[in-house]
């Protein structure tokens, strides 16, 4: 059974990691005034030096502006208040540069929904002591999903096994959003060309962590589904995934047919020692 502090990897031994320095927790937000209050606190609680970044797509419900009352009484919570709902993935582009601009050295992703507890987190930063990149996961031995109908587990599990075969990802949980960045994996995603959103968007950052070289580390999460507010999953979120995710796999495969490894596009620059947690390590464009 996995201790929750992330299976040993390989590809991760050896290797020295450096301090982790101060996290930034990053919360994006559409109509979210049911949650906000909740999440954010505990947050605080269960990891009072970390601060944590709203990052708000001006919620009609009044999200942003619950947020700013945190903000003002808590120095350790900030808000970041975007022109309109432009999906999670560039929510969380814009957080990461909010963060990375001011010198956080941890990035994580959370919902504010209550899916991802905030109580789980210190197993995620310890497991990033000895990583480049902490993915909470459903989908390895001690993780689990609370109060989803069946049609939802089999959506996620399908999209995880999907992403995993197409892009020859060694992952479990691809399309899960609780996760934990060091700041200089993140720098060397290319995060400059990422179009992808929704789950999609997840896809794509644990597809260019691997590709990169980067060493991943699942570590088993206790998902619950909100039991306030509504979820903005869609059909148009699905789709998106499911295009992006077959043409990133059949362009990975034309690209070894001639010879070449497109996956990482070429723009990012990983460290060529790591791999992910249930994997020998793999460096990258190995099979070039
Ligand atoms: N800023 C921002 N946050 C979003 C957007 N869409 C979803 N979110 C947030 O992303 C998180 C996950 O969304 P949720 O609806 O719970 O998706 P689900 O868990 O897949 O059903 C929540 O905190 C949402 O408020 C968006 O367009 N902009
Ligand atoms: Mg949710």
């Amino acid at each position: 059974m996995n201790d929750g502090e992330g299976t040993p990897a390989a590809a991760g031994q050896g290797r020295r990691f450096g301090p982790l320095g101060t996290a930034l927790v990053i919360i994006p937000t559409y109509n979210e005034a049911e949650n906000i209050k909740a999440i954010v606190g505990r947050v605080r609680e269960a990891v009072p030096e970390a601060h944590v970044l709203v990052a708000d797509d001006n919620s009609p419900d009044g999200t942003g502006k619950l947020a700013d009352e945190l903000a003002a009484e808590d120095d350790h919570v900030h808000v970041l208040h975007r022109k309109g709902k432009e999906g999670l993935g560039a929510a969380y582009l814009a957080g990461f540069r909010w963060g990375l601009e001011r010198g956080y050295g941890v990035l994580v992703e959370m919902d504010a929904d209550g899916s991802h507890q905030p109580e789980e987190l210190p197993r995620l930063l310890t497991a990033l002591k000895g990583a480049d990149l902490v993915l909470g996961s459903r989908w390895v031995p001690g993780g689990r999903v609370v109060n989803w109908p069946k049609s939802r587990e089999f959506i996620s599990r399908g999209g995880s096994l999907y992403s995993r075969l197409a892009l020859d990802l060694p992952l479990r949980d691809i399309t899960g959003g609780y996760r934990a960045f060091r700041r200089e994996t993140l720098e060397g995603l290319g995060l400059d060309d990422v179009a992808s959103q929704g789950y999609c968007f997840q896809v794509d950052l644990a597809r260019r962590a691997i590709k990169a070289g980067y060493h991943v580390v699942e570590v088993p999460i206790t998902f619950v589904e909100r039991e306030l507010g509504d979820s903005k999953m869609s059909r148009d979120i699905l789709v998106e995934a499911l295009w992006r995710v077959t043409t990133w796999g059949v362009g990975e495969r034309v690209g070894k047919v001639l010879g070449r490894d497109r996956a990482g596009d070429g723009k990012t620059a990983g460290r060529g020692d790591a791999g992910a947690s249930d994997q020998p390590a793999r460096a990258p464009h190995e099979d070039s």
